[in-house]
């Protein structure tokens, strides 16, 4: 038998289900923060199956979770597959799930149908995708590529002050594995990544499969504007330092600046804290974030110098800063994984076509180690990052069905 058909939809959608009680939220979507209780419930269920199969499972010093199927040749670099189980905060239950429970399929796929592989075959949860509790996101798999250091991650704080190292511990308190020793990272043959889409193509091109062929460039800032807290009922205009006031004439030029005609740069600020946040006190200060992507690192380029531009000449009275937090180049994939995926997709006789990914993901990182490629399967109408976010069994089983005949050829190469 094929691992393709021992891919059971009925076991991967129930799995779905299981995973979505964790964090689960009254809309129907998620909220499992990254290194949260919900998170260590989510790596606790994972590792209870893969038990369950017989899976090596080990973590490593950043909190990446792996679930490996042994090969003929242990010592060979193993080919791997997977996501992220950490979710926005009002999230839906597919994105990242999807891509860590099609690769527990593919796994279990491969045991039912006594397939064997040279290569090992893992399955991976990396830490901290979303990075909406810890900046910068999709961290485990940077840490893990060697795009970030190790030492700098741990100490990153999330909104309340609580240090990432921290939380970690506490989360592999309450969720132990295996420590594989040393820095993370390990030789890797090819990656393959599932995904829903997060968008609309798919859906409106009436095709089941996604080959994607990179994903496009994104960078993250924090702007800060310091002003002076004073009495809002005694404080004239003129003698303000009112720094929310600062914050909206800049975000304002922001969004102008950033109105492309082709309506291809995406520009969000997405979290803004104004302190003291009370009623009757002028703003001492305000933090904003901003996410900024496009194709083209050239035209990501030209407008990180506006935005400086911007921050500089609208703040004042008040001081203030604009900091970059992370900037990941456009990635293109592997001619050869892409063209691996488009291959299976069609000997399944499954629709697809080939596309970009406007969503980042942590193959972005992986994708800097070995060949790397990713398989989109439709979400409904595109949502995403939102509770409202739906997908079909059947759609997830055709891309699980890719994933593992994609995996299984890796595996033997
Ligand atoms: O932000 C992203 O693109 C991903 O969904 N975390
Ligand atoms: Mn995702
Ligand atoms: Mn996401």
């Amino acid at each position: 038998m094929s691992g393709a058909k021992a891919v059971r939809e009925d076991r991967l959608w129930q799995r779905h289900v299981d995973m979505a009680r964790l964090g689960g939220l009254p809309g129907g979507g998620v909220n499992r923060q990254a290194l949260s209780a919900e998170d260590a419930a989510s790596r606790n269920l994972l590792a209870s199956w893969a038990a369950a199969r017989g899976f090596a499972i080990f973590t490593d010093a950043i909190g990446n979770l792996f679930v490996r199927r042994e090969g003929s040749d242990p010592a060979a670099p193993p080919v791997m597959s997977g996501s992220h189980m950490d979710s926005q905060p009002t999230g839906g239950r597919y994105d990242g799930m999807y891509g860590v429970l099609a690769a527990f399929e593919a796994l279990e796929a491969l045991e039912d149908a006594g397939v064997a592989t040279r290569r090992p075959v893992i399955a991976v949860a990396w830490t901290n995708e979303e990075g909406s509790r810890f900046q910068p996101g999709a961290m485990g798999s940077a840490v893990f590529a060697g795009q970030y250091r190790l030492e700098d991650m741990l100490q990153q704080r999330d909104w309340e002050g609580v240090v990432l190292k921290d939380a970690l511990a506490a989360t592999l308190k309450a969720a132990p594995a295996p420590l594989r020793d040393g820095p993370p990272g390990f030789p890797v043959g090819a990656y393959v990544e599932a995904h829903i889409e997060q968008g609309p193509r798919l859906e409106n091109e009436a095709r089941t499969i996604g080959v994607v062929t990179g994903i496009q460039g994104s960078r993250r800032y924090i702007v800060t504007i310091t002003g002076e807290e004073a009495h809002a009922g005694t404080t004239p205009r003129a003698a303000r330092k009112d720094a929310y006031a600062a914050a909206t004439r800049i975000a304002a030029a922001m969004y102008a600046a950033t109105t492309d005609a082709d309506d291809m740069l995406r520009f969000t600020i997405g979290r803004v804290e104004v302190l003291p946040g009370s009623p009757n006190t002028v703003p001492g200060k305000v933090t904003f974030t901003i996410d900024m992507r496009h194709p083209e690192d050239a035209v990501l380029e030209a407008h990180e110098g506006q935005l400086a531009g911007i921050v500089g000449r609208l703040a004042a009275p008040c001081p203030a800063g604009i900091e970059r937090v992370t900037n990941v180049a456009p990635t293109v994939f592997a001619r050869e994984v892409v063209d691996l995926v488009r291959a299976k997709a069609a000997a399944l006789g499954l629709s697809h076509m080939d596309m970009p990914s406007g969503a980042g993901h942590d193959a972005m990182h992986v994708a800097h180690l070995c060949p790397t490629g990713m398989i989109f399967v439709p979400c409904e109408r595109g949502i995403s990052h939102n509770e409202a976010e739906n997908a079909t069994p059947a759609d997830l089983a055709a891309g699980a069905r890719v994933l593992v005949e994609v995996l299984e050829d890796l595996a033997n190469r």
